[in-house]
C-alpha cells in the first residue's frame, strides 16, 4: 500500500469511528444508565418555552424536550412541596407514605428509591432543596438546604462538615456542587443516580443581579383570567388566600422598602412582611445590597410617584408585573445552570446513556385566576412540567398526552436501571411511553388528594379524580362541596358543571370511579380522620 493511501485510510478510519461513536470502555462498563433527576421548586410549565412561549424562553431546559420526550399531561398527586418529594422518593401516595403536608414529619422507615439504587451498586448523590429531614437515606453524598433554603449566601447541611454557608447565589452553588461531584467525586466505573434540586423559583423570588437588572425592565402578557371572580365555583376558590393583589407581601413579594410603605400609608400587617424579607436581605453582602438597591430603589420611587393615581385594577396589574419580573428572573438562572450540566454530560461522553429528567415539585399559578401559589387540583397547580431525555432509548422530539404522575418516577427509574421495584409502590413505570410502546399503557384516570388546611393560603382539603375529559373534586373537612369541570370544553376551568343536569350521568359514573380509585390506592375517610387526629395531636399543630 502506498504511503498516501495508508494516510487516507488512517484519516477516514478515524473519521468513521468518530461518526459511529463506538462505545468507550466507560460506556461498556456502565451499561446500566445514569439517572440525573433535575427538579425545581414551583416551576410552572407556563414558564418553560418548550410548553409555552408567552412569558419567557428557556433554551437549555427546552433542549431536554427537543432531544427527548415532553409530557403535556404530567401531574402531581398532592400539589405541595415536601409531600410531592415524599411521593417521588417512595412511589406511594401521601396517605400511605404519611407525609401529607409540609409540616408533618417524614417517616424515615419509608423505603425510598435512592436506597434501592445504592444497594444495587449505583453511586447516589443529592444537592439542593429536599425540604425535610437532615440526613436523607440512601445517598453516598449530599449537600441540602435547610428547609426552604435561601437565595443569597445559603447555608447547607453537608454530610461531612455539618452546616456550612456558601457565598454566592443558590442556583449557581447547587450547580457547582453537582458538577464538582460529577467531576471529582464519583467513581467513573459505576453508574450514578444524582438528584440536582433547585430552590428557585420558590417564593420570595430573589433573582441574581444580572437577571433582576434585565427582568425588571420587561413587561409580561397578563393571563386572561387575572381578574377572575370565581363565580359558579365552590367556597374553596372564594376563600383561598393566594390573590396577587390581596395576599402578596408588599415587601417580600413586591419588594417595597419600609420607607415606601410608610410614605404611602400602607398599614403594617397588610402583608407588609418586611421581617421575612429582611431575613433574606440580611444575608446579602454590602456589595450585593448595593447592586440590589441600585435597581429596586428606582422601582420603589416610580411606584411612589404613581400610587395615588392607581385604582385596584392598576395595582393588580403592577403587582402582576413585579411578580413575573422576579419569578422569571430566578428561572433565567435555573435555565443557564441546567445548560452547564447538560454541557458537562456532552463533554464527558455521558449524554447518551444518562436518563435526564426535568420536572418541578408541582405547578404554580402565574396570575391565572388572579393567583400565585399552588395546592388546588386545578390545572396550573396540579399539572407539572416533565421532560425526559435518554438518547440510547428515547427518540428525540416526542410529545406525549398521557396522564402520568410524580408517583410514577420511582418505578420508572428502577425499570430503566433493570431493578425490580417493591410491590407496594403505587405508580407505573413510564418505560412503555418512553420507548414508543404506548399500547402497553392503560391508565385512564388519576387520583389527587390535598391536605394542608387550615394553613397558609387557606386552600381547603380536597380529593379528586381526573381523566382527560373531566375533573371531579370533593372538598371536605369544614365543607362538603363538589365541583365538576369539562376539561375539553372549558380548559380554563371557569364553569363548575356539577349541578348541570346535562352532566348528571357523568357525575354518577365519576363518583363510582373515584370510589374505586380510593380503594385501589387504599385511601379512605378513616385514613383522612386518622391523619387529621395525628396531626392535631402533634407538636406541629400546637406550635402554629
Ligand atoms: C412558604 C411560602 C408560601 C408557600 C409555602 C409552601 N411563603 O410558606 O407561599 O406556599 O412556603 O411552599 S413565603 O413568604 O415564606 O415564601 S412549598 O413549595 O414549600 O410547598
Ligand atoms: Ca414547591
Amino acid at each position: 500500500m502506498k504511503y498516501t493511501n495508508l494516510l487516507y485510510l488512517l484519516f477516514f478510519g478515524t473519521l468513521f469511528s468518530c461518526g459511529t461513536k463506538p462505545q468507550s470502555n466507560q460506556a461498556k462498563v456502565n451499561e446500566r444508565p445514569n439517572i440525573l433527576f433535575i427538579m425545581s421548586d414551583d416551576h410552572a410549565y407556563q414558564a418553560i418555552s418548550a410548553y409555552d412561549k408567552t412569558l419567557t424562553t428557556t433554551p437549555n431546559i427546552d433542549r431536554i424536550a427537543n432531544e427527548g420526550i415532553k409530557f403535556n399531561n404530567a401531574c402531581v398527586t398532592n400539589s405541595i412541596c415536601s409531600p410531592s418529594r415524599a411521593v417521588i422518593l417512595t412511589g406511594k401516595h401521601s396517605h400511605i407514605n404519611g407525609k401529607t403536608d409540609n409540616n408533618f414529619p417524614f417517616n424515615r422507615d419509608n423505603v425510598t428509591f435512592p436506597q434501592i439504587f445504592q444497594k444495587e451498586g449505583y453511586q447516589t448523590a443529592m444537592f439542593g432543596k429536599l425540604h425535610f429531614g437532615n440526613n436523607p437515606k440512601g445517598f453516598d453524598q449530599f449537600k441540602i438546604l435547610i428547609g426552604q433554603g435561601h437565595y443569597y449566601n445559603p447555608t447547607f447541611i453537608t454530610k461531612e462538615e455539618g452546616k456550612k454557608t456558601y457565598p454566592g447565589y443558590v442556583t449557581d452553588i447547587v450547580t457547582d456542587m453537582t458538577l464538582d461531584w460529577l467531576e471529582k467525586e464519583r467513581d467513573k466505573e459505576k453508574p450514578f443516580m444524582l438528584m440536582y434540586l433547585h430552590k428557585a423559583p420558590h417564593r420570595e423570588w430573589l433573582p441574581k443581579a444580572k437577571h433582576y437588572q434585565e427582568y425588571t425592565k420587561k413587561t409580561f402578557k397578563e393571563p386572561s383570567t387575572l381578574f377572575d371572580d370565581y363565580a359558579g365555583r365552590g367556597t374553596a376558590a372564594h376563600t383561598a388566600e393566594m390573590n396577587i393583589l390581596k395576599h402578596m407581601n408588599w415587601a417580600g413579594d413586591s419588594k417595597l422598602y419600609p420607607e415606601t410603605m410608610e410614605a404611602l400609608g400602607i398599614p403594617e400587617g397588610s402583608h407588609w412582611d418586611y421581617d421575612a424579607f429582611n431575613k433574606e436581605r440580611d444575608r446579602m453582602t454590602e456589595e450585593q445590597k448595593k447592586q440590589w438597591d441600585a435597581v429596586y430603589q428606582p422601582v420603589n420611587e416610580e411606584f411612589k410617584k404613581n400610587y395615588a393615581s392607581m385604582d385596584k385594577k392598576d395595582l393588580m396589574k403592577w403587582r402582576y408585573q413585579r411578580y413575573m419580573q422576579d419569578y422569571l428572573g430566578t428561572i433565567a438562572s435555573v435555565d443557564e445552570n441546567v445548560g452547564r450540566v447538560l454541557d458537562y454530560l456532552d463533554d464527558n461522553d455521558l449524554a447518551d446513556n444518562t436518563l435526564v429528567v426535568y420536572t418541578s415539585d408541582q405547578g404554580f399559578y402565574l396570575g391565572e385566576h388572579g393567583w400565585f401559589d399552588k395546592r388546588f387540583a386545578y390545572n396550573e397547580s396540579f399539572k407539572t412540567p416533565l421532560l425526559i431525555r435518554w438518547p440510547n432509548k428515547i427518540k428525540a422530539g416526542i410529545t406525549n398526552e398521557e396522564m402520568v404522575q410524580n408517583l410514577d418516577f420511582a418505578q420508572t427509574f428502577l425499570a430503566a436501571a433493570g431493578i425490580a421495584a417493591p410491590n407496594d409502590m403505587q405508580g407505573e413505570s413510564l418505560m412503555p411511553l418512553l420507548t414508543g410502546n404506548d399500547a402497553e399503557w392503560d391508565r385512564d384516570a388519576v387520583y389527587y388528594h390535598y391536605y394542608e388546611y387550615p394553613s397558609i393560603h387557606m386552600v381547603k382539603r380536597h380529593y379528586a379524580i381526573i381523566t382527560k375529559e373531566y375533573k371531579l373534586i370533593h372538598y371536605y373537612y369544614d365543607v362538603d362541596e363538589w365541583e365538576l369541570f369539562d376539561r375539553k370544553k372549558d380548559p380554563n376551568e371557569l364553569r363548575n358543571v356539577y349541578d348541570d343536569p346535562a352532566y348528571a350521568a357523568t357525575v354518577t359514573q365519576l363518583k363510582k370511579d373515584l370510589a374505586d380509585l380510593r380503594v385501589k390506592y387504599k385511601d379512605s375517610s378513616e385514613i383522612d380522620q386518622r391523619l387529621l387526629n395525628m396531626y392535631l395531636e402533634s407538636k406541629y399543630a400546637k406550635n402554629r
